[in-house]
């Protein structure tokens, strides 16, 4: 079979696009590695000023190039990388399960008190959760990511839940995918009642532990007021 002739400008072309996403990506992969960082420090702080760690567990995703794409055609974005920096402002996300529902609040104020730390939107599905019984408390937060060529502010999405709440998150997500969004109402009924359930669970695990504890375990430090638009809980 005879090969088709080389175009090199084509291929540069290729490459520079490559390059760009590959820089683009990597902003935003820092912003997640500053929250990541945020997040191990408060968590080894706590637990040498309280004896307590009130997070269980961190972890980090970068949304890969397929499903930036995928949300720019549903979303009906312009496919350029301006519009999807603007637009879009789940590509680094990071995910924080604490034990108790009152962590959670403690450790998004502890965040989003942090000077550096800006606070584009919240989004708190545990006050009101989503129809399907969805649960969590998510942030959009800007932090500065500091470039040899200068200062970017990445936004990165933060997710902040308790682990029953997440136990739950995952099951629906498989079974959503599962079904290929199509879920039976058996199983969305079904879903909806385990979601009560897993909150029932984290208020008597609460309860527990504070019955264990005391009320005032693991006092946290107090927090500066939050300036006034951002969510603040007690
Ligand atoms: P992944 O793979 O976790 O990143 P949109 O991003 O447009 O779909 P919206 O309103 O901009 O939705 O964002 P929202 O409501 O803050 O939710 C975004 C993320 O929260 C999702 O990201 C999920 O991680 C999680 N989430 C929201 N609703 C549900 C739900 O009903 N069930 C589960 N299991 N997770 C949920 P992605 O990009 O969908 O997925």
């Amino acid at each position: 079979m005879a090969s088709l002739p080389v175009d090199d400008d084509l291929i540069e072309h290729v490459r520079g696009l490559r390059d760009e996403m590959t820089r683009f990506l990597a902003e935003y992969r820092f912003g997640m590695r500053e929250i990541e960082t945020k997040m191990s420090i408060l968590r080894e702080d706590f637990e040498h000023a309280h004896a307590y760690n009130p997070v269980e567990n961190v972890s980090c995703r970068l949304k890969s190039p397929d499903s930036i794409a995928e949300k720019v055609a549903r979303k009906g974005i312009e496919p350029d990388l301006e519009s999807i920096r603007a637009q879009i402002t789940d590509i680094a996300g990071v995910r924080v399960t604490c034990s108790f529902v009152r962590d959670v609040y403690r450790l998004f104020e502890l965040l989003v008190s942090q000077d550096d730390v800006t606070v584009r939107e919240v989004k708190d599905y545990i006050a009101n959760p989503k129809p399907n019984g969805y649960k969590s408390l998510h942030a959009i937060v800007e932090v500065p990511v500091f470039l040899s060529t200068g200062t970017v502010h990445v936004p990165v999405e933060v997710q902040f839940r308790t682990i029953a709440m997440d136990f739950w998150a995952s099951l629906e997500h498989k079974i959503y995918y599962k079904y290929d969004k199509q879920v039976p109402t058996r199983l969305t009924d079904s879903l909806r009642e385990a979601a009560i359930t897993a909150a029932e669970l984290d208020a008597r695990m609460e309860s527990l532990h504070r019955e264990i504890h005391g009320e005032h375990a693991a006092p946290v430090a107090p927090l500066r007021a939050l300036p006034s638009g951002r969510a603040s809980h007690a």
